[in-house]
């Protein structure tokens, strides 16, 4: 049964609706850089350390049951990346997203970077320490240091990921490695992240992720 379908689910025909849950760094994205971008959104929580995303009526709107899912005048958008790239695209201005073809294949590398390599590391390590996952603890600590010391090397000497600018690059790729210490890692060895950390942070529209919360995702 599609959304459409089922008449239970409040699929609103206008306006913006974001599932999150409050702790998780692929909601934060979307939220943060809806925050960015100034548009009005309603935020209704998904709580996971509570199952909810596997409650029939979220399973309603995405099948997958995960979170963060964006509804905007009655359409579905599931996947954070997707979702920044429609935002960007359709309330950007073409600054976040750029429209060179070359340009772009720069930036999709680190959504990229972001859904395969920081999932599979500080995604994971956060979630093994949060959430308490079962994962190859040495591995997924192994692929985390992989993934700061190519951020670091990168943005040593450099603002942004690409292009001279924040894009969608920084923001896809921020909320895990913000999230660092919860994964039982520190920061301090990264001077470069820790400076772009600063400025993503000084953007206007930013606003924190919860990070000292009791368990998180
Ligand atoms: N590729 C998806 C991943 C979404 C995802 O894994 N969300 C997590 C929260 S961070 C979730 O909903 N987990 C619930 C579950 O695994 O049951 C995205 O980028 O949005």
């Amino acid at each position: 049964m599609t959304p459409e379908q089922n008449a239970a689910v409040p699929i609103p025909a206008v306006g913006r609706v974001l599932y999150a849950f409050r702790f998780s760094g692929n909601s934060q994205r979307v939220r943060v850089f809806l925050s960015m971008l100034g548009l009005p959104f309603e935020e209704r929580p998904i709580d996971i350390r509570q199952a909810e995303q596997r409650r029939p009526e979220f399973l309603a709107i995405n099948p997958a049951g995960l979170v963060p899912v964006l509804i905007e005048d009655g359409r579905v958008l599931t996947d954070s990346h997707a979702i920044l790239v429609w935002l960007a695209q359709r309330h950007g201005a073409g600054q976040w997203w750029p429209g060179d073809p070359w340009d772009l294949a720069l930036v999709m590398q680190w959504l990229s970077f972001s859904a395969n390599e920081i999932h599979h590391g500080p995604n994971l390590l956060r979630r093994h320490h949060r959430l308490g996952l079962p994962i190859d603890v040495e591995a997924t600590t192994q692929r985390t240091l992989a993934v700061m010391q190519r951020l670091e090397d990168r943005l040593t000497g450099r603002d942004w990921l690409e292009l001279g600018r924040p894009t969608l690059a920084d923001i896809a790729c921020y909320p895990y490695v913000e999230a660092l210490p919860d994964a039982r890692l520190s920061l301090e060895p990264y001077p470069a992240v820790r400076a772009w950390l600063g400025r993503i942070a000084s953007l206007p529209g930013y606003r924190p992720m919860p990070a000292a919360a009791p368990a998180a995702a």
